[in-house]
């Protein structure tokens, strides 16, 4: 395993001396700013949320989830799985996680814990459904939950039988609820899902969709009854369900839905899948990109999906689930909290000075009369900060500025280009082309060859933002783009 990290990484290397965004990083340089809500939330629903990586995309930049896979039954057959691999109405499709038993996930997350101070979360997410394999996800966080009684508990299912387990999850202080919910009508679901299986009896067509359908709306109802954080995923299928999801948006809104999460369908015809066999297509970036847009104003949008492995464990960006494969793992692990605790500390104080950071420079850019637009890449390993060198990322974050704000409009990823100390060139061209449409790329350092490749290809990349805060530094570099007044740092 290599070593953890607890300290954030915040400092400017020595050969970059400043630049535009130096004088203006770090917003409220005390300690005893404290954390509070963001204006835009209501400070008990924060409560619940900062630590969660998928349910606030502020949290993502400090926190970790991590995955057991210990529900492989499923009750339904969606057209774009393949069982060999993980459930795919959460996952990244054709990858085949470590299966567990209820105690081989105990020690597995007691390791996790005890290494990686970021985690906050555990969440069942596949292969198959953990509501329909109910057994092994309630003896799972019952284990965890005893050793472990700070760690969030998560699930995401396809909500055919989660009716059935809405009261066990609230004793549980399951708080968090993932429903993947394609369709609200019947018809548009029969082109999803070929049959389900409920009430010990078989369903196809129209009449099996209406049934997941209406179990779908029932377990999103009581859920919200009782308070429980839901959000929605909704695989992307053009041609099939893109227009109608934003009905569906419109639906899971109104039943108390907290977010929604539009994933792009991925169907490669090596997965197996019916659609992968079929020729069925998935969305291109910016389709995706078309329609969130065209969602925004319902339910509130999550853009930060990385659609994790099953067996995911680590901050969304940066899966480190192969360091924690079970054979890498002591019998006889014992937790120890204190590196979780330790970074918690740490970062409290660091996330009271990026929330106050964030909001100066998006204030900068949207009290100004500029028109401008830019579509800014960074590279990040963490804590909110363009603290990640090009050669070593493996993706990009995507942040769109403008008057309208500094947003985080998605994410693309790369395979890392410098190997061994030296850039790949093939590496390098990939990178280019994943990296379309980008109108500058922040880095915390760069080298002369790959920069002058990028401008080529017309992606102006820069390390004079090094090791700022992400709105910080687009900030400032809409600030220089576009003439908008420099910030000025709180005191
Ligand atoms: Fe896991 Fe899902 Fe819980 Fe997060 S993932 S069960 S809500 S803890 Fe997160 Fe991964 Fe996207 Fe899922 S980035 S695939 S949304
Ligand atoms: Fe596959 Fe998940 Fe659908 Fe079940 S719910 S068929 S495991 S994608």
């Amino acid at each position: 395993m290599s070593e953890p990290m607890i300290q954030l990484e915040t400092t400017r290397k020595a050969s970059s001396n400043g630049g535009p965004g130096a004088a203006k990083s770090g917003g409220c340089a005390s300690s005893s700013c404290g954390l509070t809500a963001p204006d835009d939330i209501d400070p008990a629903i924060w409560e619940r949320i900062k630590d969660h990586p998928c349910f606030s995309e502020e949290a993502h930049h400090y926190f970790a989830r991590m995955h057991v896979a210990v529900a492989p039954a499923c009750n339904i057959q969606c057209n774009y799985c393949n069982r060999k691999y993980d459930c795919a109405n959460e996952s990244r499709p054709g990858v085949a996680s470590e299966k567990l038993t209820p105690d081989q996930a105990l020690r597995k997350v007691i390791a996790v814990a005890s290494e990686v101070p970021q985690l906050a979360v555990l969440g069942i997410a596949g292969p198959g459904d953990a509501c329909y394999d109910w057994k092994k996800t309630k003896a799972t966080f019952e284990r965890v939950a005893r050793e472990i009684p700070d760690i969030k508990l998560c699930i995401s299912t396809n909500g055919l039988a989660l009716p059935d387990h809405v009261d066990e999850l609230a004793d549980m202080n399951v708080d968090h609820v993932t429903i993947t919910i394609n369709m609200v009508d019947p018809e548009v679901g029969a082109k999803i899902y070929p049959w389900v299986f409920y009430g010990h009896s078989r369903y196809t067509g129209i009449e099996a969709a209406r049934i997941l359908h209406e179990r779908q709306m029932l377990g999103l109802e009581m859920l919200s009854k009782r308070g429980i954080l839901t959000k929605i995923n909704s695989v992307m299928i053009p041609g099939v369900n893109d227009a109608h999801l934003i009905e569906v948006n419109r639906w899971v809104r109104d039943r108390g839905a907290f977010m929604h999460n539009v994933m792009p369908l991925i169907s490669e015809p090596s997965h197996g899948t019916y659609y992968g066999l079929t020729g069925q297509r998935g969305p291109k970036p910016l389709e995706l990109k078309a329609l969130q847009d065209r969602l925004e104003g319902g339910a509130k949008l999550m853009r930060h999906c990385r659609q994790c492995r099953a067996d995911a464990v680590g901050l969304l960006g940066d899966d480190r689930g192969r360091e924690f494969t079970l054979d890498q793992i002591p019998g006889d692990v014992t937790y120890n909290a204190s590196k979780r605790h330790a970074y918690r500390q740490l970062v409290a104080r660091e996330r009271g000075d990026h929330l106050a950071a964030r909001k100066d420079a998006i204030t900068a850019v949207t009290s100004v009369g500029s028109g401008g637009s830019l579509l800014v890449a960074v590279t990040t390993k963490g804590g909110g900060r363009i603290n990640e060198h090009f050669g070593h990322a493996k993706e990009f974050q995507v942040y769109a500025v403008s008057q309208k704000g500094i947003n985080l409009v998605g994410h693309r990823k790369v395979e890392r280009y410098c190997v061994g100390g030296w850039g790949e060139e093939a590496t390098l061209y990939n990178i280019i082309a994943t990296l379309e449409g980008i109108d500058v790329l922040l880095c915390a350092k760069i080298g002369d060859c790959p920069k002058k490749q990028l401008a080529e290809a017309g992606v102006r990349a820069t390390d004079a933002y090094g090791y700022d805060y992400i709105e910080t530094a687009i900030g400032a570099l809409y600030a220089a783009e576009f003439g908008v007044e420099p910030l000025v740092a709180t005191a």
